[in-house]
């Protein structure tokens, strides 16, 4: 992740001006009701939820919170905050129980929550990275704060096991020479070898550390964490 700037634009247009709906002739009781599971549409705290599409048990971490194990198919929830904390440069990710890769070998679901920012206030900001490696496919999905629809399109997804193809140089093995994460060694560098093929794999992750047309934005109150999505 870095400068917000530079993606503004891109984040403006996809939203419009849907921030005015609130003063609009929407009322409350009229919204969608959404399904969140173990989440709460509305109760005032930001929670995440991890869900575990892949077919074996994950590991989910990350800041501020206890992890633990999903098996396939399971959900778990974990509530950071209120929905209007500042908590910036919150990192989430998972692996596949009993092999963790280590540190800076995960994919990454990144958060700044409830960020005053050009002209925003109180917007969540967040972004799927492989600027390190990838290590488990991954999806964010927010949900929007109260009736607000500024979350329509922020969906960041990919879908693609990117460990079979991973390039020589990338492939990071574990104890019986088992491929466990495909490591990008040049994390500046969009012309590197791993970053390419990142950045050819999936358009809705970070390819490399300045790779910011990926960067998602909304006023959200809570949020999916998948891994292994399906779409
Ligand atoms: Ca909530
Ligand atoms: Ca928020």
């Amino acid at each position: 992740m870095k400068a917000y700037g530079v993606v503004l634009i891109t984040v403006l247009s996809g939203v419009g001006c849907a921030g005015m709906e609130e003063t609009g002739e929407f009322e409350e009781l009229g919204s969608e009701p959404q399904a969140l599971g173990c989440a709460v549409k509305g109760d005032g705290k930001t929670t995440l939820r991890f869900i575990n599409r892949c077919g074996f048990n994950v590991t989910f971490a990350g800041n501020n919170i206890s992890g633990g194990n999903l098996a396939s198919g399971a959900e778990a929830c974990r509530t950071i905050g209120s929905n209007t904390d500042h908590m910036i440069s919150k990192r989430y990710w998972g692996f596949r129980q009993g092999e963790d890769p280590g540190f800076e070998h995960h994919s990454l679901a990144e958060f700044g929550f409830n960020e005053n920012a050009f002209g925003y206030a109180s917007w969540d900001w967040f972004n799927l990275s492989y600027v390190d490696a990838h290590n488990l496919p991954l999806k964010i999905i927010p949900y929007d704060l109260g009736t607000g629809t500024t979350c329509t399109g922020q969906t960041r997804s990919c879908v693609k096991d990117l460990l079979p193809g991973c390039p020589e140089t990338g492939k990071l093995r574990n104890a019986a020479g088992k491929v466990i994460a495909c490591v990008s060694r040049d994390r500046d560098n969009p012309n590197s070898t791993v970053a390419k093929y990142f950045d050819a794999s999936c358009s809705q992750s970070y390819s490399w550390s300045g790779d910011d047309s990926v960067m998602a934005a909304c006023n959200a109150e809570d949020f999916d964490i998948v891994f292994c999505p399906l779409n």
